[in-house]
């Protein structure tokens, strides 16, 4: 082949190459025309082949036109690359394109139930007051339910706090007294706690009785605790919840696990209203958590959640409290 021979063909390459290259749709064809072009086995390749004939004056020349060629066809391919890694992200960005200015998914804020508010308002008053927070199984063993507080299996008391009894001689709490036990046996005096939860009754429900309700317990022990001291826990407590002008009155009553025992009632939109019974700790309960009675004395009291939500909220049926109707939920 002659040099002109060669120079055209160089130039034919030139122009088929390049009209390729601004055609190739994608990456991968533009890969495939570099090693069609410019590769080792390649068009370019075979036409320097050819140049082995050529004479030495010839040569250089037609080498020269072989590298622009060359070049042109690499500055075509960088080109054409570039443009289309470009269109590749913009047609991504295309596809993922949000719209910020949609209404946004609802996600309403939920709140919390009022037995539970009404648990969380008690006990911040009485960790002001000194108390920490204890908590325990609902599924209990007679001996912490009722034996270890005075009531042994014939007492009378039983009566009114039968309860739901599983396989194996265990039950479901009547009240969280069995938290305190527990936490006694593993705590000496002086202890302050308050114990909140679940308990359960074998009770007929109406519109103020429920067979699972809720309960706070306060108890405290150490040497030199009276009546007094009782007294006046449960009055500021009592005026904290209600209101500082608060008329409280207590009653004597009867607890097994408390020796002497009391009710108490408050004023309350012009009616007394019992809200809590508490007394001074038995001694035999002291006992049996190994306390020495001769040497610490003790008050607790029992609290009714149910019944502080419902005259705090003026609310007519316990029953609406387990009902999870949001439309009487929303209002607390
Ligand atoms: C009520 C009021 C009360 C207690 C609960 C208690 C707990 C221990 C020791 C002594 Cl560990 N007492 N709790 C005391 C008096 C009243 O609850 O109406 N219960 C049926």
């Amino acid at each position: 082949m002659s040099a002109s021979d060669l120079e055209r063909e160089l130039a034919d390459l030139k122009q088929t190459a390049i009209a390729a290259i601004a055609t190739a749709a994608d990456l991968d064809r533009l890969e495939q025309l570099r090693v069609q072009f410019l590769g080792k086995k390649g068009q370019l390749s075979q036409v320097l082949r050819g140049m082995g004939k050529l004479s030495t004056d010839e040569r250089p020349r037609v080498g020269a036109r072989a590298n622009d060629v060359k070049q042109a066809l690499q500055t075509s391919l960088e080109g054409a690359r570039n443009n289309l890694e470009a269109a590749a992200i913009a047609a991504q960005l295309a596809s993922e394109t949000l719209d910020v200015t949609l209404p946004g998914v609802g996600r309403p804020l939920g709140r919390k139930h009022p037995l539970n508010s009404t648990i969380d308002r008690m006990i911040e008053i009485f960790i002001g007051l000194g108390y920490t927070v204890a908590e325990g199984s609902e599924i209990e063993t007679d001996y912490y339910n009722f034996e270890a507080l005075n009531t042994p299996p014939d007492h009378p008391a039983r009566d009114m706090q039968d309860t739901f009894y599983l396989p194996g001689g265990k039950l479901l709490r009547t009240h969280t007294s069995s938290v305190q036990i527990r936490y006694m046996e593993r705590h000496a005096p002086p202890i302050r706690i308050a114990a909140p939860g679940r308990v359960y009754r074998r009770d007929t429900v109406d519109a103020t009785h429920s067979a699972v309700f809720h309960q706070l317990e306060i108890l405290s022990v150490e040497e030199g605790l009276s009546f007094t001291d009782l007294r006046g826990t449960i009055v500021e407590f009592l005026r904290q919840m209600f209101g500082t002008e608060l008329e409280v009155r207590f009653r004597a009553s009867y607890f097994p696990f408390t020796e002497p025992s009391a009710e108490v009632d408050v004023r309350w939109q012009g009616k007394w209203l019992e809200v809590l019974g508490c007394g001074m700790v038995d001694p035999n309960v002291l006992k049996a958590v190994g306390y020495d009675p001769e040497r610490y004395t003790g008050f607790a009291a029992g609290f009714g959640v149910e019944r502080f939500a419902m005259v705090l909220h003026r609310m007519d049926d316990i029953r609406r409290l387990y009902a999870s109707d949001l439309r009487f939920l929303r209002q607390f």
